[in-house]
C-alpha cells in the first residue's frame, strides 16, 4: 500500500473512532492589520483554527486537562513585509511569574505565554514567545527581541490577545509551516500548568494573492430634530447708512415737501 493511502486510511479510522483529526493548515489572505493586541476584523476573512487543552494537550501538570476552560483561536494575514499571526486566547486565570523572572531568562515557558512555532520548508523551526503581560519577546534558537519580530498583547474580558508580525522573504504561493502553543498557568503556587497546541510546526499555510476587503469608514449623519417652539429667530437689521450725501438728500427732500405742502395750504386759505 502506498504511503498516501496509508495516511488516508489512518485519518478515516481516527474519524470513525471519534478521535480528533487535526487540521492541516489553510490559505492565508493578504491584508495589513494593526499590530496592537486587538483582533482586526479583516483577520476573520482569512483562515483560522482553534485548539484547546482537551483536544490538543502537550504538557499538563498539577491539574486535569478536562477541568481547564481554555482555548486559543489563531488568525493569519500577510503582506509584502510581514506574516501576521493573531491568537485570541480564553484564559480565566491570567497570572505571571513576574517581569524580573521573564527578563532574567532566555526563554520563559512556565507562565501564561503564547508560543509560535514557525518554519520555512526545509529550515529549522523557530520559536517566538510572548507573555500575557507583553513583558518581552523570547524564544529559540536565539530570540532576543532585536530580530525584527513584533509582538503586542492586549487583555480582554475573557483572557488576552497576542498579535505578532514576523518579517519574511516569501512570495505569493509559498508555504510556511506553523503551529500555535499556549501555556496556560492556573496559579503561581502551587504550580499548575496546561500547555496545549504543538511544539513543532506540522501544519502547512499557503500565501494567497487574494486580498481581504477593508471596511469602508462609516460616515455618521446625525439628524437633530428641533422643537419649533424653541426656535429663536434673530433678525439683524441692515447697517445704517453713513453716507452724509444720501442722508442730506432725503432730509432736503422731506423739508422741500413740507414747505411746498405749507405753501399749498397757505394758497388755499388765501382763496
Ligand atoms: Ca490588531
Ligand atoms: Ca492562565
Amino acid at each position: 500500500m502506498k504511503k498516501a493511502s496509508i495516511i488516508l486510511c489512518v485519518i478515516i479510522l481516527l474519524a470513525m473512532a471519534g478521535l480528533p483529526v487535526q487540521a492541516f493548515g489553510g490559505d492565508v489572505m493578504k491584508g495589513t492589520p494593526t499590530v496592537d493586541g486587538v483582533l482586526d476584523d479583516i483577520y476573520k476573512q482569512s483562515f483560522s483554527y482553534t485548539i484547546n487543552p482537551q483536544d490538543n494537550p502537550v504538557y499538563i501538570t498539577g491539574i486535569d486537562a478536562a477541568d481547564v476552560t481554555a482555548s486559543a483561536t489563531t488568525y493569519f494575514l500577510w503582506d509584502d513585509n510581514y506574516i501576521y499571526i493573531c491568537v485570541d486566547i480564553v484564559d480565566t486565570s491570567i497570572v505571571t511569574v513576574g517581569a524580573d523572572v521573564i527578563n532574567g531568562q532566555d526563554y520563559t515557558w512556565d507562565n501564561d505565554v503564547t508560543e509560535l512555532w514557525f518554519a520555512a520548508p526545509g529550515s529549522d523551526v523557530l520559536l517566538i514567545n510572548i507573555d500575557a503581560f507583553n513583558t518581552r519577546i523570547t524564544g529559540s534558537p536565539t530570540v532576543t527581541g532585536d530580530e525584527g519580530y513584533i509582538a503586542k498583547v492586549g487583555l480582554t474580558s475573557y483572557g488576552y490577545i497576542a498579535e505578532f508580525a514576523i518579517p519574511h522573504f516569501f512570495k505569493v504561493g509559498d508555504i510556511f509551516l506553523f503551529s500555535t502553543q499556549v501555556n496556560n498557568m492556573l496559579s503561581v503556587d502551587p504550580h499548575q500548568l496546561a500547555c496545549y497546541g504543538a511544539q513543532r510546526a506540522p501544519y502547512e499555510f499557503k500565501l494567497l494573492a487574494t486580498e481581504v476587503t477593508y471596511p469602508v469608514p462609516e460616515i455618521i449623519e446625525e439628524v437633530v430634530e428641533i422643537d419649533p417652539g424653541e426656535i429663536t429667530v434673530t433678525v439683524t437689521p441692515p447697517p445704517a447708512t453713513t453716507s452724509p450725501q444720501t442722508a442730506d438728500a432725503v432730509s432736503v427732500a422731506i423739508l422741500m415737501l413740507g414747505l411746498s405742502g405749507l405753501a399749498v395750504l397757505g394758497n388755499k386759505r388765501k382763496k
